[in-house]
């Protein structure tokens, strides 16, 4: 029996040191030691053996059960660690490789261009006003020297809340706040959301953005408007670009002007940005009217003030070349990621 032993203790030996994987391991564990295992057979067919013998053979036994399986445990740990070993030279993590891009995010093409322009007007010394967008007719209408015959005031064209309230339709009224607020000198911009009563189509949305500026001081003239309008256009649209002012009429201004500068795409040559034209309208512009400066409490005889307005969907549309404002609304990330 105690060759027998040996002989079990030696071919373990032999399969626990042949064997390459865990799972291999296990099985050999189980058919030497395990309940229906070679060495466990031994032990149970110890009560044939004589008093004398059944010491000595069971002391044996046992070392050789632990001795196989302190074998068994080193084997696994050597398997493991050649496991581990395998993978760290497989999985070796090349630190050159190019990071993988992150797609970040940024700032709607709108809210650039109103970001731009306020930087601008913020640098020559404009201050930033906000208004309220749900506003009253008197500061959007009436102290705006708009007649009550205005076609601007019908309700086809502007969102009423009731006949005193309504969704403001430029951002004026901010001015307006302004003016009665404080004493001039006043320097100011009003970037923000304007309404009007309008059918979507390439060129009109019912919600599009305003950036109003309004100085009001003593002896304030057209050629400050005029020299702040072009130091605007060459910051904005390069230094090159000229400006030009046409004769408009706008209830709150007078005179009045609609203002163009010379095409920044093909310089004042004529292209198919400016449709041959060789300038592009950018926005309104004009003195303000004494009856607008009145209604503010604001004294004609020592204050006079300049005034424009520019729709931020046109600045943006002529600056990317799109062509359909809706693409401005729709939130595409194809169309907006572009910018
Ligand atoms: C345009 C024209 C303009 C103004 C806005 C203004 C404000 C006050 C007094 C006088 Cl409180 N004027 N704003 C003046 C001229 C033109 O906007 O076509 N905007 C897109």
């Amino acid at each position: 029996m105690k060759k027998q032993l040996e002989e079990i203790s030696a071919s373990a030996k032999a399969e626990i040191s042949a064997v390459t994987d865990e799972a291999s391991l296990r099985n050999v564990q189980v058919s030497y030691l395990g309940k229906k295992g070679k060495l466990t057979a031994i032990l149970r067919g110890m009560g044939a053996l004589s008093a004398e013998e059944r010491p000595l053979i069971g002391a044996l036994a046992n070392e050789i059960r632990v001795d196989l399986e302190e074998t068994i445990k080193l084997k696994l740990d050597s398997l493991k660690a050649a496991e581990l070993e395998n993978r760290l030279k497989n999985e070796k993590i090349d630190v050159t490789l190019p990071a993988r891009s992150k797609s970040t995010g940024r700032f709607h093409p709108l809210s650039q261009v109103e970001n731009e322009l306020t930087e601008i007007f913020v640098g020559m010394g404009f201050e930033i006003a906000e208004g309220p967008e749900v506003e009253l007719s008197y500061n959007n209408f009436d102290a705006l020297n708009a007649p009550a015959d205005h076609p601007s005031r019908d309700f086809q064209d502007t969102f009423y809340i009731s006949p005193e309230v309504l969704l403001r339709t430029q951002t004026s009224p901010v001015q307006i706040r302004a003016m009665k607020g404080k004493t001039p000198p006043i320097r100011i911009i009003s970037p923000g959301r304007v309404y009007r009563f309008d059918e979507v189509d390439a060129t009109h949305s019912p919600m599009f953005h305003q950036l109003e500026g309004l100085v009001v001081g003593k002896g304030i003239t057209m050629g400050d408007l005029k020299g702040t309008l072009a130091m605007f256009a060459k910051a904005y649209f390069g230094e090159e670009t000229k400006t030009r002012f046409r004769p408009h009429n706008f209830p709150f201004t007078e005179p009045s002007a609609e203002v163009d500068v010379s095409c920044f795409v093909c310089g004042g040559k004529g292209c198919r940005l400016c449709k041959g034209e060789g300038w592009i309208e950018i926005l309104g512009a004009g003195m303000v009217h004494p009856r607008v400066l009145e209604n503010c409490g604001i004294d004609t005889d020592v204050y006079s003030g300049f005034a424009f307005g520019v729709g931020l969907e046109r600045i943006v549309m002529i600056k990317y070349g799109i062509d359909d404002m809706r693409y401005l609304y729709e939130n595409d990330l194809r169309f907006l990621s572009q910018f």
